[in-house]
């Protein structure tokens, strides 16, 4: 069946009698694909007839889907023609791991972030009626990203709508972890609704046995369903916001998803149209532990083990333990999630202190003003979110808690370039954003051990607000003796040298180390290396020292502008005027999925190109 899907609307041609042998092929076609690249197999396995029926009801050349996160986007791919290119998924210069506009008109909005889905529809439904067009909008939305802010404002607006504007909630029960919290609930609430729904059928059918009485029966029943609903379900949310709630609907039934759907895009409103999958459906490994199986790497497909498993530490598990240990001595440290326990490694945590933990759902705002609050009720709490995601809870940071100089800790994972998702997770904005905050000390240490030293820095010695920055997989071995132990501001000697000084910071300065052994040896050059471990406060003292003795020159992986190197140039330019200094990092760009080297290579960031840059740049000075 799949080889006859070439092209958008290409399933319009398939016999209803051979969908299910479709769907099959779909599930063992993902299965084989993400097994050797990777990429989000459960949540893509659960979504197949949802998708499928969609492209029988719609037509994608024209109509147009927002997929909430985008992670699960593969089988919308597979079905508008880009099945072939599924080899080079996530990879460099590859098929993307999320929608692009620019990988094909079928992916009608960018997408990475969770939560943002239906504001982008109901904007795309608007501009289709200002502009007297006429096309299907359909945001698609998981249980999970339901639980984010910028959701409930959608709907909030979304119930005013006069025109056709859908929405499909895939609820599968699953974030990445267990659904927590409220919405979770509420959707539970919802499912069990169907057995009000049953009955009704029930009743229906029993009453039109007997034609005079039952069929004016069986229409006031079907005028009255939506005050009975509000019976069986107290509070009912979508309507009482003005959308319309179909559901609870089957997600893998083909047909009872194309009839929904053909009724739904009639409706001259918001339509919500609740639809309950099983993530992972299809492959067992997937269905037992739907959570391993969201994002994998590559693995073997009759076993679901990880092809290749490093036993190296990860920032990641040295974060988890050293929180645990610190939580020991410390009574009133707390750790707070936004729906990442696994990936920010709070797991742990949360079974060992259960009181002490919340995931508070895919919520990075309100998880950064909850933390605030728990600190000024003399809390210490934890806030565990990735860098990219973080960017979400800007204000919150600057707002709610620098503006209080409230001691929250932000451990920020996940920062730098992490590789295979993308321009929207990578990591290179926090530096900037952090470190322009008033009040807000901005540490990245160099390695594991310093990533203890920093938080244990970062909960005992700092007063006020403190992020902790530090990136994707395992880190960098202790690579050079630490001259000196984490106790104050300062930068760190690791190299000494002649000519010039490398400030780099934190896991970067493992590729520095081997900047400066590349600079000796091709190019005689001696380079003093320093670990410049707070990007705020910057050690000025260090600066201006080793700025009247050489050329200086600045490393991270971060966008430079308003990142250390930038940080360090404004110093000196007014301590030390005549000071030169050159930065490397990244310069104004969005930068889409690959390897981190090969990343690193394409931004001149690895070590070779960066040792030819900086050689360049001396040798021009002379
Ligand atoms: C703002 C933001 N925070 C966190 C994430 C990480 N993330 C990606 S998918 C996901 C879970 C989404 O769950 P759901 O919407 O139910 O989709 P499912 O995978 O279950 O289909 C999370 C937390 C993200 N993409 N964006």
């Amino acid at each position: 069946m799949l080889e006859k899907i070439n092209h958008t609307g290409d399933i319009k041609n398939i016999d209803p009698k051979d969908y299910s042998e479709l769907a099959h092929e779909i599930r063992r076609f993902l299965i084989e694909k993400i097994s050797q690249t990777g990429g989000h197999l459960a949540s893509n396995l659960g979504i197949v007839e949802l998708t499928m029926a969609m492209h029988l009801v719609f037509d994608f050349n024209r109509d147009k889907v927002v997929w909430d996160v985008g992670h699960q986007s593969y089988v919308h791919k597979i079905l508008t023609g880009r099945k072939d290119q599924f080899d080079t998924l996530r990879q460099f210069q590859g098929l993307a791991g999320f929608p692009k506009r620019a990988e094909s008109r079928t992916d009608c909005f960018d997408t990475g972030h969770s939560s943002a889905s239906v504001s982008a529809g109901l904007g795309l439904a608007y501009a289709r009626d200002l502009k007297g067009e006429d096309y299907s909008v359909i945001s698609v939305i998981g249980d999970g990203a339901a639980t984010g802010g910028m959701f409930f404002e959608a709907l909030n607006n979304a119930g005013k709508m006069k025109t056709n504007f859908m929405i499909v909630l895939n609820d599968n029960e699953m974030s990445i972890a267990p659904n927590v919290s409220g919405m979770a609930c509420y959707l539970s609430s919802l499912r069990t609704a169907t057995s009000y729904n049953d009955l009704k059928d029930q009743v229906k059918k029993k009453l039109t046995r007997f034609p005079k009485l039952g069929e004016p029966l069986v229409q006031s029943i079907g005028s009255m369903k939506d005050s009975i609903k509000q019976l069986f379900i107290p509070e009912m949310l979508f309507e009482n916001l003005g959308i319309t709630y179909l559901g609870p609907i089957d997600g893998h039934n083909i047909q009872q998803l194309v009839r929904t759907f053909s009724e739904a895009r009639r409706m001259k409103k918001a339509v919500l149209i609740h639809v309950v999958t099983r993530k992972g459906k299809g492959y067992r490994p997937a269905e037992r532990m739907p959570d391993k199986f969201h994002g994998v790497g590559p693995f073997d497909i009759r076993t679901g083990k990880p092809e290749s498993e490093s036993k190296a530490p990860t920032w990641t598990n040295v974060f988890s333990d050293t929180l645990i240990r610190e939580a020991e001595k410390c009574p009133n440290l707390t750790a707070i999630t936004a729906a990442m326990p696994d990936g920010t490694g709070l797991t742990k945590f949360g079974l060992r202190y259960p009181n002490r933990y919340f995931d508070v759902g895919i919520a990075e705002e309100h998880a950064v003003t909850f933390a605030a609050g728990q600190a000024a009720g003399g809390l210490l709490p934890v806030v565990a979110i990735y860098s990219s995601f973080l960017q979400r809870a800007y204000d919150q940071i600057l707002q709610d808690v620098c503006l209080q100089n409230l001691h929250v800790v932000f451990a920020v994972d996940r920062a730098g370039l992490v590789g295979a998702d993308g321009a929207t997770h990578q990591g290179l904005f926090d530096s900037s954003f952090l470190a322009e905050m008033p009040n807000m000390t901005v540490i990245a240490p160099k390695n594991g051990r310093e990533l203890k030293d920093a938080l244990h820095w970062a909960i005992h010695t700092c007063q006020g607000p403190v992020a902790v920055r530090y990136g994707r997989g395992a880190c960098p071995e202790d690579f050079l003796e630490i001259e000196k132990a984490f106790s104050d501001t300062r930068a760190e000697k690791l190299l000494p040298g002649r000519d010039a000084t490398l400030f780099a910071v934190g896991a970067m300065n493992a590729a520095a180390a081997r900047i400066c052994d590349i600079l000796e040896e091709k190019y005689g050059i001696s380079m003093r290396l320093i670990n410049a471990r707070f990007i705020k406060p910057i050690d000025g003292w260090s600066l201006k020292k080793y700025a009247l003795r050489g050329p200086i020159v600045t490393l991270e992986e971060n966008e430079l502008t308003g990142g250390y190197g930038e940080r360090a140039a404004a110093f000196l330019a007014e301590h030390v005027p005549e000071a030169r200094i050159k930065m490397l990092g990244i310069r104004d760009r969005f930068v889409d999925q690959g390897s981190p080297d090969q990343l690193r290579k394409m931004l001149g960031l690895d070590p070779e190109g960066a040792a030819l840059e900086i050689a360049r740049w001396l040798e021009s000075l002379s």
